[in-house]
């Protein structure tokens, strides 16, 4: 099919296309070329194609006057995109036509693409796959967020330890983005509030210039485009000169330097409290400089400020946006004459805020006098948005609490709903976190479970299944996921399984030569692929899989002639370089797998495989590959999961625990293709009440005791009894995350999965059964409910 708006689709088009920028945008001839110049001019003749869907859906929106959403985010884990943009536009096949016209090796110039990872974990990569299904769905839409410098940490082992190392994806040019130095903004800080004949008026102490780069996210087949605007910091004044003149050539830089701080790393600590006000700079830095843009364009369209919310839609991803309530009203009251609290109601009509965690350390709270000191005059504004909401609701939730500014509560009292992420999550968030605000707004809350988007998470990561699925119950379900539901019917059909076995097959090989070239790792790829992949947490509960893989190292060496499945064991994430446990964690695991790999008695039956640096490229070779999806967190403490969805969609049944979207997958594709165990949330938080519960537990099992036992004699680290007494203690003496109490029935469930596994054409069917199931959990499905739930808008079509 011809993709819609594209001047030219042809590989000839393409090739010449090419060679134009090759010569005239990367000023090179063919014979001097890098894989560099390739990768950019391929990228650019894509771009080219681009910017014609761009126009037209721009132009449509304002032609229309349609509303817009604003998808407000501190991270956005796009990946690389060559792919992506290939295969929206249908340009596959003469995208690698024309590079390998051009003598060139399309792989690889795909793979010289770096992976833009401008986020952490789940929660950024949600709002990458929100970005490509408002697109697909034609919904007006800009993302806004940060355009850091340098983007998630690279993690190296060294001596199975993780190093952290600065991430340069700018250090090349990024050929999708267009620069937009006319669109900046003043963005300032600090200084003190004056009040004059009734007027308040702002004296900042500092001010920063936030300057555009868009990049252009196109929809299935081209139809619709969107764009991500991210911010960079740049200074006002770029340059000292006075300074240099003197001599003072470093000084002469701070200007610069202080400034572009501000976007300069991403960061990566989920737990720790280091660089609080940084982070609340780069906060207000990129929600300020959005809201001033997201004003400007609507004022231009000649609107009233009053009708602000039939125009204008704004999603806060997490509470990190969340001060865009206070800095709303802070333009409509002192820039635009608007009463106080008519400013507060037009703000909150906009509004929508979507929580993602329940641990309370990763909800937001400043201390006072530093968030007053960095935002007086939005300290003054939430003081008197406290007031207003105590005085209507009578509730005694105070925003600023015990000389905090909590974000989570100022976000809930801004916004005019607020989402879970997951059905269990968002229940959740009703009777924990916010059980008192739920009270005082009775039908604020609502779920919205998490999607993930199917062009990036099966058509493209998964050409093998991909292809079968077209085979069996044709096109269409890329936009319409549901239609998996058809491969139902052929659950039963020897062929079909036996074909669903192939393509597994196929993508396990892929991996396994994926691991041997860049990880020099041979594996065993008749083996049970067994993935765990996420950001390394206790909650996640990584510990609780190698304790198990010790488990069944011991009972495979006590009964070497048993029928064991065999299994390889792969890990994938990253630490927060301020998480300790977390990073001991990560070394148990990689200490286990060198003595495990190099046991003759079992390295046939059982292995363990950490490659470094897991990202979205990572994920997109692992998950079509995988076997089973380890989902084990603690229950009530995952909020959804995204990557459990990606992996069941790609033929990976769950081992799992009732937590997050586990719940609603093992609804969607039977709880016979889904390998349930451990405590509920309810049962967990009761456990909890239980006085040395961890200890009891590990005293009433025999198979956890002697891990434990070898760990501590140092069976894994050379003989050293203190390397892991940090896990350990944490485990005998707290264990808050109940890894001892779920230990037992983890370990049975993995030995069902043996079982299950051990029968090939059995497991097909729970794979397929999977594929079939999931169709649900497509991102298109969740933007829909936002749409028609919070952001009362519609596809422009
Ligand atoms: C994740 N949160 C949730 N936070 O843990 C996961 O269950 C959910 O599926 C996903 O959001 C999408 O809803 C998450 O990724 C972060 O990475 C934050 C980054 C900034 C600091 C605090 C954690």
């Amino acid at each position: 099919m011809r993709a819609q708006n594209n001047p030219a689709t042809s590989a000839q088009d393409l090739q010449a296309d090419i060679l134009k920028h090759l010569n005239t945008s990367l000023g090179k001839d063919a014979r001097h070329a890098t894989l560099y110049d390739w990768r950019m001019s391929l990228s650019l003749a894509l771009r080219d194609r681009v910017v014609g869907p761009w126009f037209d859906s721009t132009r449509k929106t304002y032609e229309g006057k349609h509303k817009r959403v604003y998808y407000l985010s501190m991270e956005f884990l796009i990946g690389r995109l060559i792919e992506d943009v290939t295969i929206n536009l249908n340009l596959e096949e003469p995208a690698r036509e024309a590079i390998a016209a051009l003598g060139q090796d399309y792989d690889q110039v795909v793979k010289d693409e770096p992976d833009a990872a401008l986020g952490n974990g789940g929660l950024g990569r949600l709002a990458a796959c929100f970005m490509d299904s408002l697109s697909t769905l034609a919904i007006p839409a800009y993302g806004y967020g940060i355009r850091y410098e340098h983007g998630l940490f690279e993690q190296h082992f060294e001596n199975g330890q993780q190093i952290e190392t600065p991430e340069g994806w700018l250090t090349q040019r990024h050929a999708w983005e267009f620069e937009r130095p006319e669109v900046s903004y003043h963005i300032h800080f600090g200084g003190h509030v004056s009040e004059t004949d009734g007027k308040t008026v702002w004296h900042p102490a500092e001010t920063i210039v936030a300057s555009a780069y868009d990049t252009p996210t196109v929809g299935w087949q081209g139809k619709w485009a969107n764009t991500l605007r991210l911010w960079a910091a740049k200074p006002i004044k770029l340059f000292d000169l006075e300074a240099f003149n003197r001599g003072d050539y470093v000084g002469a830089n701070a200007p610069e330097r202080l400034a572009r701080t501000i976007s300069r790393v991403l960061y990566p600590d989920d737990t720790t409290e280091v660089g609080k006000e940084l982070r609340l700079k780069q906060e207000y830095f990129f929600t300020a400089a959005s809201i001033k843009d997201v004003l400007r364009r609507f004022l231009s369209e000649g609107h009233d400020l009053k009708q602000l919310h039939d125009h204008v839609a704004i999603q806060l991803n997490d509470t990190h946006p969340a001060i865009a309530g206070p800095e709303l009203v802070r333009i409509l009251a002192d820039e635009h004459g608007l009463d106080l609290d008519e400013a507060i109601e037009i703000a909150r009509n906009c509004l929508g805020y979507t929580n993602h965690t329940l641990l309370p350390e990763a909800l937001e709270r400043w201390p006072e006098g530093l968030f007053a000191r960095v935002l007086p005059r939005h300290f003054h504004i939430i003081a008197h948005i406290q007031d207003r909401h105590l005085a209507a609701t009578g509730s005694d939730v105070r925003i600023i609490d015990h000389g905090n500014v909590n974000m989570g509560e100022l976000a809930f009292v801004m916004a005019h709903r607020v989402n879970g992420v997951s059905a269990l999550h968002s229940d959740l968030v009703k009777t924990t976190v916010f059980a008192d605000l739920n009270k005082a707004y009775p039908n604020r809350i609502i779920n919205q479970t998490n999607g993930v988007t199917p062009r990036r998470w099966l058509y493209s990561c998964n050409p093998a299944l991909r292809g079968l699925i077209n085979d069996t119950i044709g096109t269409g379900w890329q936009t319409d996921l549901g239609k998996l539901s058809d491969l139902n019917a052929h659950l039963g059909d020897a062929a079909f399984l036996e074909a669903y076995r192939h393509a597994k097959s196929d993508n396990k090989d892929r991996l396994a030569q994926w691991l041997k070239a860049k990880h020099d790792v041979t594996i065993n790829t008749q083996a049970m692929f067994d993935i765990q992949i996420k950001r390394i947490h206790e909650y996640k509960r990584q510990h609780m899989n190698i304790l198990e893989t010790i488990a069944l190292w011991n009972d495979i060496r006590d009964n070497p002639n048993g029928n064991w499945t065999p299994r390889v064991k792969i890990f994938g994430g990253k630490a927060a370089p301020g998480y300790m446990l977390a990073k001991s964690i990560i070394r148990l695991i990689n200490d286990v797998a060198t003595t495990i790999n190099n046991d003759p008695v079992t390295r046939d039956l059982l292995q363990v495989v950490y490659p470094e640096n897991y990202n979205v490229t990572m994920a997109e070779i692992l998950i079509p590959a995988s076997d089973l999806s380890e989902q084990i967190s603690t229950a009530g403490k995952e909020a959804s999961g995204t990557g459990n969805m990606k992996l069941s969609l790609n033929g990976s049944p769950t081992i799992g625990t009732l937590d997050g979207a586990n719940v609603e997958i093992r609804e969607h594709v039977g709880a016979e293709n889904f390998f349930l165990f451990g405590l509920t949330a309810d049962q967990a938080e009761a456990t909890r009440n239980h006085h040395g519960y961890a200890r009891r537990a590990i005293e009433a099992s025999p198979r956890l005791s002697r891990v434990l036992g070898q760990i501590a004699e140092g069976v894994f680290s050379g003989g050293d009894r203190h390397r892991y007494s940090d896990i350990l203690h944490n485990l005998y003496e707290h264990d808050y995350f109940l890894v001892t109490c779920d230990f037992d029935e983890y370990y049975d469930a993995q030995r069902q999965v043996d079982a299950a596994y051990a029968d090939p054409t059995g497991w097909a069917r729970m794979a397929a059964a999977n594929t079939a199931g999931m169709g649900w959990f497509s991102s298109d499905r969740t933007i829909r409910g936002y749409a028609d739930d919070i952001w009362s808008i519609k596809s422009v079509w």
